[in-house]
């Protein structure tokens, strides 16, 4: 295994609940995705990040963790876990898991502890327990997913948690804490898991003495990752990849230096809208920011929490941002998916490391008809049913046939899927050529060879256009623009997102040239 095989990987997301289910209770599993390995195979991508699979109320999606050294039962056994990360490394696909820091269940033992020791126990000291101010919390902090972020408990102290009520704020500057979660790295790297993803990894910290929120980026969070950057080189080429929601790239770059994370999702290129200035901007500020310290910079278009990129390119507002979700807004799914195509090209051909999420190989677009009774997400409940929230691109993935569950299940899958998926199965995919699928399929295998780590040169382009050449002699050219551009010259063209018209680029297409 290379010491640097994350550096220009593809990193396929599995959000295991809505993957493939193996025991027909509608819910995805273990099973049902090691029954898929080959198809992740094929996809060519060369590890998986599974969201959290450890046991969980489900009141975040598994994002409230009651135990981090165990399997949810739903999704199946320990034993099967490490079977499963056994069988991906035989196809030479390496396993990254989600370890979430910041948070714990309520149903979790070190909360119930907690309840049962009452104020002042050294139990409560693992948690942020306070006074309130009689019937009022402790402060006015207010909760990412809506409301406050504090709850009372019968003895009348209360409990922080920047997320649901469910997801108690562990206290980090408890050494029992930080204790604890370096003892759990090392239960999975003995697992022989490659890597870790680190939940909301800026948020650890916090500083009460201020009255507006305090707890992003604070600079006692280094010494934590500093911690299990040790424990990670202990066991040779694990590697931390944080979550780091963080526009100032000055203070984002202090998580990559060598004795930290090796790398962070960039959610800035995710959140741009669909144009050349604003994704230029992007990537230049990528690279500004990531080439000084040799951090390989990651592409992501979509996860489990935002729209995805077929419905989100295809509104009138064509980027992201969390706190005006736009959830519903209208799309052209025609267009979108002219953009998404192009927007895979441009992502899996920039310098780094690329994600791929669970269903964006397929082109799946937003559902946003989600009865609201069948909705789960905590944003949902939280904003007193007035943002739709993350369920839309949580739904089950179609893998064959003609109707729901589209061999994703033999029973009902825990979201519905709309009937007109059945164009978008992965079978029905996998022998059009024009597929997105086929698309990712041939982009990822040319990436293999050609792309990944390394840097890129920006050609001459006319406005609306982003050019730019790798060290492999491979040019991605994307035209924003409404009309057809002229194609650089080029000895012969590699891949297109869309139909080329003789030697001009349609609008919203790209295309990977072999230039000399
Ligand atoms: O999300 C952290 C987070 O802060 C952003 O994703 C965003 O604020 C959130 O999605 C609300 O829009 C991580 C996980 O990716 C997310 O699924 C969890 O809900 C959250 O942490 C809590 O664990
Ligand atoms: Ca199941």
């Amino acid at each position: 295994m290379s010491e640097t095989w994350w550096r220009g990987a593809a990193i396929y997301q599995v959000y295991l609940r809505s993957f493939a289910d193996g025991n027909g209770d509608g819910i995805g599993d273990l099973a049902g995705l090691r029954s898929r390995l080959p198809y992740l195979s094929d996809l060519g991508v060369d590890a998986i990040w599974l969201n959290p699979w450890y046991p969980s109320p489900m009141a975040d999606g598994g994002y409230d963790v009651a135990d981090y050294r165990d399997i949810e039962p739903s999704f199946g056994t320990l034993a099967e876990a490490e079977k499963f990360i056994q069988e991906a490394h035989a196809l030479g696909i390496r396993t990254i898991i989600d370890i979430v820091p910041n948070h714990g269940s309520d149903q979790q033992k070190w909360f119930i502890d907690a309840l049962a020791a009452g104020p002042g126990s050294p139990e409560r000291e693992r948690f942020w327990f306070a006074e309130g101010r009689g019937d009022e919390p402790p402060s006015d902090w207010k909760s990412i997913f809506g409301g406050p972020a504090w709850t009372r408990v019968p003895d009348g102290q209360w409990y922080l948690h920047l997320f649901a009520p469910e997801q108690p704020d562990f206290n980090w500057s408890n050494p029992e804490v930080i204790a604890e979660f370096e003892d759990v790295l090392r239960f999975w790297f003995d697992r022989g898991v490659d890597g870790i993803r680190i939940d909301s990894a800026a948020v650890l910290i916090k500083d009460f003495d201020s009255v507006e929120e305090s707890y992003t980026d604070h600079d006692a969070v280094h010494e934590i990752y500093r911690g299990w950057r040790q424990i990670a080189d202990e066991y040779g080429e694990r590697i931390l990849i944080g979550e780091v929601w963080l526009p100032d790239q000055e203070r984002f770059a202090l998580y990559l230096r060598p004795d930290e994370m090796h790398t962070a999702f960039n959610f800035d290129f995710m959140a741009r809208p669909w144009e050349a200035d604003e994704l230029r901007a992007s990537i230049d500020m990528t690279l500004a920011t990531h080439v000084p310290i040799s951090a390989p910079p990651t592409w992501v278009l979509s996860n489990h929490d935002v729209p995805r990129p077929v419905s989100k390119y295809g509104r009138a507002v064509t980027s992201f941002d969390h706190a005006e979700r736009r959830d519903g807004a209208p799309s052209d799914l025609v267009l979108g998916e002219r953009r998404a195509r192009a927007a895979a090209l441009l992502a899996m051909s920039l310098p780094g490391t690329v994600y791929v999420y669970q269903g964006e190989e397929l082109g799946l677009p937003e559902v946003d008809d989600i009865p609201d009774e069948l909705r789960q997400d905590p944003i949902w409940t939280r904003s007193k049913q007035t943002v739709p929230g993350r369920d839309g691109c949580r739904v089950p993935l179609p893998w064959s046939g003609q109707e729901p569950p589209f061999g994703y299940s033999t029973g009902e899958p825990w979201l519905p899927q709309p009937a007109f998926w059945k164009s978008l199965t992965a079978e029905s995919q996998a022998t059009d050529s024009n597929s997105m699928l086929c698309l990712y399929r041939t982009a990822l295998r040319i990436r293999r060879t050609e792309l990944g780590d390394g840097s890129l040169r920006w050609l001459d382009s006319e406005d609306g256009v982003l050019a730019f050449a790798r060290d492999s002699g491979l040019a991605c050219v994307v035209n924003f623009n409404t009309h057809p551009v002229q194609l650089p010259p080029h000895d012969s063209v590699l891949l297109a997102s869309g139909a080329l018209e003789g030697n001009e680029l349609p609008s919203d297409t790209a295309v990977w040239l072999r230039i000399s």
